[in-house]
């Protein structure tokens, strides 16, 4: 019996990811917008703190990491290089919070349209994410 819990806990483990993501979503911008913003939860079960470095996509000319802060009693939107993801916790990027920022679109995101995209780690791991286009 101990042993079949040991190989149970062994397969767990390789069959966890260190990275997860959830609640993915690209806004449905205006059809002749060339900007938009994607947004999701990604959880790291890495035992290390670990940074998110860069996203990308084939969708947009660019793809920026952006955040929200207050300037001159506004809300504006600012590109930053690097977030920090401590160990076993999750990064919401969410309505008015962190972003991903997509410059430039190449083509024309339609309702319920899933587009991948790709996140960068600086412990050189990456992780495709699948992203629904939806109205909010
Ligand atoms: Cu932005």
């Amino acid at each position: 019996m101990k042993i079949i819990i040991a190989i149970m806990i062994l397969n767990i483990s390789i069959f966890s990811k260190n990275i997860e993501t959830s609640k993915e979503f690209i806004r449905l911008s205006s059809p002749f917008a060339q900007v938009t913003a994607g947004f999701l939860e990604i959880k790291s079960n890495y035992k290390k703190d670990i940074k998110i470095i860069k996203a990308e996509s084939d969708f947009s000319k660019h793809t920026e990491l952006h955040d929200m802060k207050m300037e001159n009693s506004k809300m504006t939107m600012f590109a930053f290089d690097f977030v920090k993801i401590p160990a076993h916790s999750t990064m919401v990027f969410e309505k008015g919070y962190k972003h991903i920022m997509f410059i430039g679109l190449n083509e024309r995101l339609k309702e319920n349209d899933i587009k991948t995209i790709k996140l960068f780690f600086d412990n050189g791991d990456s992780v495709d994410v699948k992203m629904k286009v939806k109205k909010f």
